[in-house]
């Protein structure tokens, strides 16, 4: 059965892994979609969406790589519902339910234990063949494909990305703290001065790259050869974007509009 799951999975990527439901049980994300969680789940099936394109395509970027190309919620989410599709016609009366980012799934640590890659001190799955350029979906199913958790193993943690995050999120005292750049840029109201000039300093108006730029792990990997990543890049966001389709999207126009006049010295 895991060999045919496998075969079917590998018609649409090669970059997947599986672990067992039980370790991710206890480490779920409290979410409204926790309910969507199969009752009899065993297994789960992570699937990376790698989203680098070449460094010269980011020279004229004014968000974080993430939000330049479409929004992953989609591109992951269309994939991920063909596999699911696939996987249901060759299993009849077995449940497949996917997610990605909007998960009770804790992704990250999944994605490692399913043995994709180690988790950064930035908190992010480093993946051996595209760096922490990836985005994270899953499929949790009933099937019992007798996977096991790799458990979770960390990068040689050269501290690179914590003395470098401008604002010190990554610190042990920081971590988990709300005052990520990337958070910050993301949230309503007004932006307190010294997240403002440092979005001005960066050049960036949504989300923030700093801690995966730095990142010794993340020099010379193979880019995403994902054909709706590579054709929907926008090298830069104007102030007229048309945000249908892309990753600020949920956020509204207000916000990435706010952050375009930081960024543009407009206020
Ligand atoms: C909330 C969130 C944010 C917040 C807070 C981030 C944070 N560090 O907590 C903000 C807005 C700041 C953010 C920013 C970014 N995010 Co974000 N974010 C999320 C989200 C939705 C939830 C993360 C979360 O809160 N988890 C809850 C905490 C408690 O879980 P945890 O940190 O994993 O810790 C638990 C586990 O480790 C668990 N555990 C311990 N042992 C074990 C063993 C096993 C087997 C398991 C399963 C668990 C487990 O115990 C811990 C405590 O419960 C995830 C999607 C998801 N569903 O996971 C994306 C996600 C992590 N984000 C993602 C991305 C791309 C980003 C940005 C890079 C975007 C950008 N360019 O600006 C930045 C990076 C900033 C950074 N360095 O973290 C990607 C990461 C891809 C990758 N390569 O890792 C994800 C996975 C979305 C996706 N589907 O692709 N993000």
């Amino acid at each position: 059965m895991k060999e045919k799951v496998e075969e079917i999975i590998s018609r649409f990527t090669p970059d997947f892994g599986l672990c067992d439901f039980e370790s991710v049980r206890p480490h779920l994300i409290e979410c409204a979609n926790k309910r969507k969680i199969p009752e009899n789940a065993k297994t789960v099936i992570t699937v990376i969406f790698p989203y680098c394109l070449d460094e010269e395509m980011y020279e004229d970027l004014n968000v974080s790589r993430y939000a330049a190309v479409p929004d992953y919620h989609l591109v992951a989410g269309k994939y991920l519902a063909m596999i699911a599709e696939e996987l249901q016609k060759e299993f009849e009366g077995e449940a497949f339910v996917y997610f990605t980012d909007n998960s009770p799934i804790s992704e990250v640590s999944t994605a490692c234990a399913s043995g994709l890659g180690v988790i950064g001190r930035n908190g992010l799955l480093i993946n051996e063949k595209y760096g922490s350029w990836v985005f994270i979906g899953e499929i949790v199913t009933s099937l019992d494909l007798g996977a096991k958790s790799g458990g979770i193993k960390r990068c040689p943690d050269c501290g690179k990305c914590v003395r470098e995050c401008p604002v010190g999120a990554l610190s042990e005292e920081n971590f988990g703290k709300d005052i990520c750049l990337s958070n910050v840029s993301q949230k309503k109201g007004e932006i307190p001065e010294k997240y403002m000039l440092l979005m001005q300093k960066y050049g960036c108006a949504w989300g923030c790259d700093i801690c995966q730029q730095v990142c010794p792990l993340n020099e010379g990997k193979k880019k995403t050869a994902i054909a709706e990543f590579i054709s929907g890049f926008v090298s830069h966001v104007d102030e007229d974007v048309d945000i249908e389709g892309r990753a600020f999207a949920w956020r509204g126009e207000k916000v990435i509009k706010r952050n375009l006049d930081i960024v543009n010295n407009k206020r």
